[in-house]
Order: C-alpha cells, then sequence, then structure tokens
C-alpha cells in the first residue's frame, strides 16, 4: 500500500491542553506520527510518497475561505500584538450568546472553534494545510487506479467542521478527500469513522447530503467528548436522511462489541452503494489509550482491515487520532496490513 505523508505535521506543535483541572502536555504531539511512520518502514507496507500541493481549491470545497482566511492569517496577527505562547480560546458563542462575528482576535477565534484543545501555534496552519495535502495525494493515487493508500495526516481532521476547529483538529482532510472524489465524477462515498471519538466535523458537513453516507463508531457522546454530537438518533436531514449512521457504544467496550457495530456499518455502506471508501483511522479505541476508554487489543486491528477490505471497495484510509504513542504505529499499520491480506 502507497503512504502518503508530509515532514511539515513537525511544524505543530502545541504547547498544553487543559484536563482535570490541569494544564497537561499535548497528547496530540509529532511523535504519534512518527511512530506511525516508522512503522510503515519497518513493516515494508509500500513506498512512502511526498504530497503535491493542489492548492487551496479542493480544500475551500468543504471550508469556507472566511474560515481558512482567520486560520491562515490567525498566528500573524497574534503576533503583531506581541502575544506569546500558543493562541487558544476562551469564549465561545454558546447558548444566550450571539454568533456573531467580533473584531478581535480572541472573538474570532471563539466564533471559529468549539473547544479549546485546537492551539494555533507559529507553524499550525502550514502542518494543516500540509495533511489536508497528503489525504489529497492519497485520493489522487486512489482516483488513478491504486486500490488503497494510507494518508499519514497529523493533526487528525474529523473534529473540524466547515467553520469550526476543535478536539485538535484544523482541516477536514477526510471529508476534503471524499469531496474530491465527487468533484472527479464519483456520485457515492460512504466515510467510516473508526476513531474513539465521534467525527462531528465529517457527520456535519455532510448530513443535509445524500452523495456522502457517514457511519461512525465511537465512545457514546453522553458520556464522552464531543458530547453534543454522535447519538443514534442522528440519522441525516432532507436529502441526506438515511445516509448518516452513528453507532454510540458504552465505556469499556470490547472487539465483541465493537465488531457487530462493524459489521452493521459494513452492511448499511453496501447497501447504500459506494463506489469508494474513506476511512476515517483513529487507532485511540487501543486498550491503553490514555485519554479513551475502549478496550481493542493489537490483533483486533489487524481484523478490523480484514472485516473493512471484504467490502472490495477503493479505501483511502486516512489518519485520525490515537495517543498510546508507543503502540499507535503497530496499531494503524495492524489495520493496513489486515486489510491487505484480505484483498486479492
Ligand atoms: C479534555 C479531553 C479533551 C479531546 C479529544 C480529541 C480527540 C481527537 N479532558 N479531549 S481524535
Ligand atoms: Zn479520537
Amino acid at each position: 500500500m502507497l503512504t502518503y505523508y508530509s515532514d511539515d505535521h513537525h511544524l505543530h506543535h502545541g504547547n498544553c491542553e487543559l484536563i482535570d483541572g490541569r494544564l497537561l502536555p499535548c497528547f496530540e504531539k509529532p511523535q504519534r506520527a512518527d511512530h506511525i511512520l516508522q512503522r510503515v518502514k519497518d513493516r515494508r507496507l509500500g513506498e512512502v510518497r511526498g504530497p503535491t500541493d493542489f492548492g487551496r481549491g479542493p480544500i475551500e470545497r468543504i471550508h469556507s475561505a472566511a474560515y481558512l482566511d482567520f486560520f491562515q492569517g490567525a498566528w500573524a496577527r497574534w503576533q503583531a500584538q506581541n502575544g506569546s505562547g500558543d493562541l487558544l480560546p476562551f469564549t465561545w458563542p454558546a447558548r444566550t450568546l450571539r454568533a456573531v462575528i467580533p473584531r478581535d482576535l480572541h472573538g474570532q477565534l471563539g466564533y471559529y472553534s468549539f473547544d479549546g484543545g485546537a492551539p494555533i501555534t507559529a507553524g499550525t496552519w502550514q502542518a494543516a494545510y500540509s495533511a489536508a495535502q497528503v489525504a489529497l495525494s492519497a485520493q489522487a493515487a486512489i482516483a488513478a487506479g491504486a486500490h488503497s493508500a494510507f494518508a499519514l495526516c497529523r493533526p487528525p481532521g474529523h473534529h473540524a467542521a466547515s467553520e469550526v476547529m476543535g478536539g485538535y483538529c484544523y482541516l477536514n482532510n477526510a471529508a476534503i478527500a471524499a469531496q474530491a472524489f465527487l468533484d472527479q465524477g464519483h456520485t457515492k462515498v460512504a466515510i467510516l469513522d473508526v476513531d474513539y471519538h465521534h467525527g462531528n466535523g465529517t457527520q456535519d458537513i455532510f448530513y443535509m447530503r445524500s452523495d456522502v453516507l457517514f457511519a461512525s463508531i465511537h465512545g457514546d457522546p453522553a458520556e464522552e467528548f464531543p458530547f453534543f454530537l454522535g447519538y443514534a438518533d442522528e440519522c441525516g436531514v432532507g436529502a441526506g436522511e438515511g445516509c448518516n449512521h452513528n453507532y454510540p457504544l458504552p465505556m469499556g467496550s470490547d472487539w465483541a462489541a465493537w465488531s457487530a457495530a462493524l459489521d452493521d456499518a459494513c452492511q448499511r455502506i453496501a447497501d447504500y452503494g459506494a463506489e469508494v471508501l474513506v476511512v476515517s483511522l483513529g487507532v485511540d479505541t487501543f486498550k491503553d489509550d490514555p485519554i479513551s476508554q475502549f478496550k481493542l487489543d493489537s490483533p483486533d486491528y489487524l481484523r478490523m482491515g480484514q472485516r473493512i477490505a471484504a467490502l472490495g471497495l477503493p479505501t483511502l484510509f486516512v489518519m485520525e487520532g490515537g495517543y498510546a504513542v508507543e503502540a499507535i504505529g503497530v496499531n494503524a499499520v495492524n489495520v493496513l496490513e489486515g486489510f491487505e491480506a484480505n484483498t486479492p
């Protein structure tokens, strides 16, 4: 399997995040992608290629120009104010307030985010931009005939909506790639989100559309981040009705419970008639993940890849979460190896 990767992810390294009343070092850190790349090489998964630059155009198919302008320019504005430290939001237009766009940098930061988990640093835009190009490059490889490809994206993307960052995510790499398939002539794309957290950004982007089916298996949002989306009764609206499938699972779920949801999600994807599959590949479902509560073990990721391969669809894997840094290389690449083992 081809892997696409850019070293630019190193340009994004947030300082800290708020957990249990303490500021702790960010869990979403550069070593995550370094470990995955090393495992790709150790297992000789296939060639590793740098991205082609497709520009801002395909990103603007998902994110508004106003949002991208804000994100791209935020650090320079912060520097012009002599800001020190990461740029982090602290006020959001929650219920009772108005979703106006203030003039102030921090006001705009609150407008364009949903939590304080996505710090903007000097290199965040470049890292996120390159991650989107990595996803687009892997998409292009599949469009050119490859049966599968791995976009080793960092930062991740599935929590980012059209105009909202959060949950370590800025640009929705999987959504950008899915839209590229549609813009190149496909009519039905499925996105399967196996990250431990609900892909709220991806769901929101495609919620009213029938050309993308979204299925997500995740920790029950009644008990887990992102809390405010990802419930089982969210099925899509308008043209999108019936094209959104959430599988919220209880804390402590293991492979038996998780794989039952996967079987159902795969059946939905097959019934939908998807021509191509994008997998939002998070491996924070791992038993030793420091911020998650599922109980998958490393061999389970081989089974996951095998089950996904049984769909028989051209498949783009897009890296999302996974924070047990030493293990995420093994677990992510296990999915890819399981997929290849079950591909004729
Ligand atoms: C605060 C935890 C916030 C955000 C998790 C984002 C995961 C992205 N106690 N966690 S895959
Ligand atoms: Zn996650």
